[in-house]
This record gives C-alpha cells, structure tokens and sequence, in this order.
C-alpha cells in the first residue's frame, strides 16, 4: 500500500511536472510570436502636420502616412535617402521600419517627424 501511495505521488507529481514545462513552453511560443508580428501605425498628415509628430516603433513594423490635408505632401528622409510619391488627398504610402530616420515633407520643408526604434 505504501509502495503504491509513493508510486501515486511520483506520478503526480511527473504528470504536472511535464503539464508546467508545457505550458511554459507555450505561453513562450505565443509571446514570441506576438513580439514578432509586425504592427502598422499610421501617420496621418493633417493641417501641414505629421501626426503623431515623432513616433516609436518595433524594427519591422509598418508605417502608413496618409495625407487628410487638401493640399499634396510628400515623405522625405532627412537626407533624402528615399522619398515617397507626392500624396495628394487621401493617398497613402507605407514604409517597413528598420531604422531610425528623421524626415519631412519636400513640399512644405517646416514639416517635420522622427520614427524611433523601440529596444
Ligand atoms: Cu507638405
């Protein structure tokens, strides 16, 4: 009887031993793939203003800028690296982010905005 309560416990105790490596293991997975899902933000141009100003992203993620503002603009790296298409009304132009960049619009150079990387 002793023997078969020991033999009991240890089973118990293996069977939610293994239960727990599981679920750690699965809650890690769905973090994981959470972290790495990439997310868009949007910027929208509104009143010769990029709006958020100055956003922070995850390396990955999309960035979507569309323009609410009647008058065209356009998304510029600071250095000119990239520019997007001029945007008129409603059109819209997204970048994958893997760097940090600050730009504006080549139209309207006092229009300014930063995309950060989150660590
Ligand atoms: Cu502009």
């Amino acid at each position: 009887m002793k023997a078969f309560k020991i033999f009991f416990i240890r089973k118990t105790v293996l069977v939610i031993g293994i239960t727990m490596i599981f679920l750690l293991f699965s809650s890690l997975n769905t973090t994981e793939s959470i972290l790495n899902t990439p997310t868009k933000h949007v910027v929208n141009i509104y009143q010769m203003k990029f709006v958020p100003e100055i956003i922070q992203v995850r390396k990955g993620d999309i960035i979507e800028w569309v323009n609410k503002d009647i008058v065209p603009h356009d998304v510029t790296e600071i250095n000119k690296k990239w520019t997007s298409k001029t945007l008129n009304k409603e059109d819209s132009f997204s970048k994958k982010i893997t760097t940090n960049f600050d730009y504006f619009c080549s139209i309207h150079i006092v229009m300014k905005g930063s995309v950060h990387i989150k660590e």
